[in-house]
């Protein structure tokens, strides 16, 4: 039987939580992973290992069925692939940074400015569309010290938390691209590889869904118990289990994180009491 082959970055930012989706897929290649192929024993999958920057083209080229890569690299990359899912890790920013000293008030700052950057095409895309002429210095690391050597006068670089450009005497002027990990595919994948992949989609959504819920568990006195399965609709609706005290029931069910500590307030405050809330490891509903 053919199986799929899936692309990840072999050491770096995306690597750990790669493989952490795998394993909590089900598929365990934790003793494999000094090597540049392995092969998942639970699940028809061969792991590849590449630096990020070549999973894009590998994938296009079916080296790789599919893979796991930043949505900047991919843009970057121009890639012709198909974007499948976005991941929820690898988190960031591609952003345009300017000296802390500089008198930034708008875009048209930057024209007639050198900015330097890895991010080349994403960067000319920005420029033009948004009508500046500026000059792009591409540079394959370290952009963040450009400025500060004379080499430009801005940099268009990834951020997260920002302190990288905090200490570099920095401050961030413009968002160019707001990225996260995605899983990519082949644009024509065989029919059993399609199979493969819908499998593997299948899981890594439950899992993806179950990261945004959370189990819930309170006891409640019977007469409230109308007004709190309104506040907690559940995947269904809740489960209602009576306490051995009489007037008093347990209610179970499911809560989203967006709206959790509203929810929580609101069962309080129609008398609920004992509240658990657990992690919910996969959910298929
Ligand atoms: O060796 P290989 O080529 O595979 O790895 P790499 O060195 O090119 O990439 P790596 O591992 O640094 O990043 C892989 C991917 O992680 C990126 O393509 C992004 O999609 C994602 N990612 C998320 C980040 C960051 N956050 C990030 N903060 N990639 C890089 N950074 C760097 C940034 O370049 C800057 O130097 O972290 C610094 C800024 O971080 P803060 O927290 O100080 O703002
Ligand atoms: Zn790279």
């Amino acid at each position: 039987m053919d199986k799929l082959k899936i692309a990840l970055q072999k050491s770096g930012r995306l690597h750990e939580d790669s493989v952490k989706l795998l394993k909590e897929c089900g598929i365990d290649i934790s003793n494999g992973l000094n090597k540049l192929k392995i092969e998942a024993e639970n699940f028809p999958l061969e792991v590849f290992f590449f630096r990020d920057d070549d999973i894009p083209q590998y994938v296009e080229e079916g080296i790789a069925d599919v893979g796991i890569v930043g949505e900047n690299v991919l843009v970057e990359k121009q890639a012709l692939v198909d974007v499948i899912e976005p991941l929820g890790f690898g988190k960031c920013r591609l952003s345009i940074a300017v000296p802390r000293a500089a008198a930034y008030d708008s875009l048209n700052w930057l024209n007639g400015k050198r900015i330097a950057t890895s991010y080349k095409n994403l960067l000319l895309q920005f420029l033009k569309n948004n009508n500046i002429e500026a000059e792009i210095h591409e540079i394959s690391g370290s952009v963040e010290i450009a400025p500060s050597i004379g080499l430009a006068d801005a940099i268009c670089d990834l951020v997260s938390t920002g302190s990288t450009l905090f200490s570099n005497g920095l401050k961030e002027a413009e968002t160019v691209f707001k990225s996260e990990a995605v899983l990519i595919a082949h644009k024509q994948l065989s029919d059993e590889k399609q199979h493969l992949l819908n499998k593997l989609l299948f899981r890594i959504k439950a899992v993806k869904k179950s990261k945004h819920n959370k189990y819930i568990l309170l006891n409640a006195p019977n007469e409230k118990l109308n007004a709190i399965c309104h506040i907690l609709p559940g995947i269904k609706s809740p489960t209602i289990l009576p306490l051995a005290e009489p007037g008093w029931s347990s209610v179970h069910s499911v809560v989203h994180e967006d709206h959790f500590w509203e929810i929580i307030e609101q069962l309080k405050a129609e008398g609920a009491q004992g509240i658990l809330v657990i992690p919910i490891e996969k959910m298929i509903v």
